[in-house]
C-alpha cells in the first residue's frame, strides 16, 4: 500500500489525536461481598442500554436454573435431616427422586433436569417438612432467592423454555474473576468492572484499582439473617462491615466517589418483620415490631454502622446511599443514573470539554 503523503499523515495523526481527546473513558468499580448483587446491577444497566443476550448466555441461564434449583433443594432435604426433621413416606419418595438426579453442580455444570424430579422438587417445597427447616435458614447457607426457582422449576425443564427478563435476572452464576462491560454514552465510555465477591477471590481486586471514577458499594440488605456461603459460621452483614472498612479505608480510595446501594430491600422489608435486626445487632432496639416504621429506622441503624467504619482522615466523606432492590429494572435505572450524573458533575470540565470536540468533529465531517 502506498505511504500517505506527508499532509495527509499530518491529517491522520491529527484526527486521531483528536478522536482520542474526545472520548472519555470512565471505570466505575462494582465491589461488595458473593451474592451482594453485583452482576445483578450490571445485567439491569445492560438491559437499560439495551445491551441484548447472546444464545450462549440464555443456554448458561437455563443452565443455572436447574442447578440453582437442584443445588438448593438437596441443601434443605440434607439440613432438615440434619435438623432431625423425620420425613413422611411421601416426601422421602421425593427426597429420593431428588438425589438420583446426575447433573452436575459444579463447574462446568451441565446435564437437564428430568421433569419427575422437577414435580419432586416443587411437592418438597410444598412439604411441611421442607418449610419448617427453611424457617430456620439463618442458620445454614441457601441462596435467598432459592424459593423462585422451587416455585418455577417445573417450567424451567420445558422442551421448548426460554429464559424470561425476570429469570435472567433472578439466576445465580457465581462470577469467576474479574469482568469488564463498556457502555458507551458519548463522550464517555464507561467501563463497568464486575468482581467475584467470595473471600477466597477478593485478593485479585487490587489489579483493577487504577484510574477509578467511583466504587458502588453492594450490601445485601437481606444478609443481617443469613450466613457465608465460604464460612457458615459468619453473618452476612458482619462480613459485608468488615469489608466495607477494609476497602473504603484504602489510601488510594481516599478521593474517590463511594456510593452505597443497599440491596434486596424487597427480602429485607418481609424478613424484618419475621426476623428481628436485633438479632444481628443486638444493641438495635427496634421499635413499633410490625408499622412501616421500623422498617426506616433498621435502614438508618444499618446505614450508621458503614458510615462508623470510615476512619478519622475520611470524616467529611460523603456516602450517597440508596435502598433497592436490584431485581427491580426501575430501581436501578434510578440508582445507576444518579451516580452516572453525580460523575459527569464531578467531571464537568473535562466532560463539557470533550463534548464540544466531538460536536466540532462532526461539524468538520458534515
Ligand atoms: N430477591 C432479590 N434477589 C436479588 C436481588 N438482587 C440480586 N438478587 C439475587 O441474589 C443472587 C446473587 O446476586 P449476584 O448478582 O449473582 O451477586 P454477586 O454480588 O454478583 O455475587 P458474586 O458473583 O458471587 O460476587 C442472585 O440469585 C440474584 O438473582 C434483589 O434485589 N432481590
Ligand atoms: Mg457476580
Amino acid at each position: 500500500m502506498p505511504r500517505p503523503k506527508r499532509d495527509a499523515r499530518h491529517k491522520e495523526v491529527e484526527n486521531f489525536l483528536e478522536t482520542t481527546d474526545s472520548k472519555l473513558q470512565y471505570k466505575v468499580l462494582l465491589l461488595g461481598t458473593g451474592e451482594s448483587g453485583k452482576s445483578t446491577v450490571l445485567k439491569q444497566i445492560k438491559t437499560i442500554y439495551k445491551i441484548g443476550r447472546t444464545d450462549e448466555e440464555l443456554a448458561e441461564i437455563t443452565c443455572a436454573m436447574h442447578v440453582n434449583a437442584v443445588e438448593n433443594m438437596q441443601i434443605l432435604c440434607n439440613q432438615a435431616e440434619e435438623f432431625g426433621i423425620k420425613f413422611s413416606t411421601e416426601t422421602q419418595e421425593h427426597v429420593d427422586t431428588l438425589r438420583k438426579c446426575s447433573i452436575n453442580l459444579e463447574p462446568p455444570y451441565g446435564g437437564r433436569v428430568p421433569p419427575q424430579v422437577a414435580s419432586a422438587i416443587s411437592a418438597l417445597w410444598l412439604s411441611q417438612e421442607i418449610q419448617n427447616t427453611y424457617e430456620r435458614s439463618n442458620e445454614f447457607w441457601i441462596l435467598d432467592s432459592c424459593e423462585y426457582y422451587f416455585k418455577n422449576v417445573e417450567r424451567f425443564v420445558e422442551e421448548d423454555y426460554v429464559p424470561t427478563e425476570e429469570d435472567a435476572i433472578m439466576a445465580r452464576v457465581r462470577t469467576q474473576g474479574i469482568l469488564e462491560t463498556k457502555i458507551q454514552q458519548d463522550p464517555i465510555e464507561w467501563s463497568i468492572i464486575d468482581v467475584a465477591g467470595q473471600k477466597g477471590s477478593r485478593k485479585k481486586w487490587v489489579t483493577c484499582f487504577d484510574n477509578v471514577k467511583c466504587v458502588i458499594f453492594l450490601v445485601n440488605l437481606a444478609g443481617y439473617n443469613a450466613v457465608c456461603w465460604e464460612d457458615p459460621l459468619k453473618n452476612q452483614m458482619h462480613d459485608t462491615v468488615e469489608l466495607f472498612k477494609e476497602i473504603v479505608n484504602l489510601p488510594t480510595f481516599h478521593d474517590i466517589p463511594f456510593y452505597l446501594f443497599f440491596n434486596k430491600k424487597d427480602l429485607f422489608e418481609q424478613m424484618i418483620r419475621k426476623f428481628p435486626l436485633a438479632n444481628c445487632y443486638p444493641q438495635f432496639k427496634g421499635l413499633a415490631k410490625f408499622a412501616n416504621a421500623d422498617v426506616t429506622v433498621a435502614l438508618e441503624y444499618l446505614t450508621s454502622k458503614f458510615q462508623e467504619q470510615l476512619g478519622e482522615d475520611l470524616q467529611d466523606k460523603k456516602l450517597p446511599t440508596v435502598y433497592m432492590a436490584s431485581r427491580l429494572k426501575k430501581d436501578v435505572q434510578h440508582a445507576w443514573e444518579e451516580v452516572r450524573d453525580a460523575v459527569v458533575l464531578q467531571n464537568k470540565k473535562e466532560v463539557d470539554k470533550a463534548r464540544k470536540k466531538q460536536e466540532k468533529m462532526q461539524k468538520k465531517k458534515k
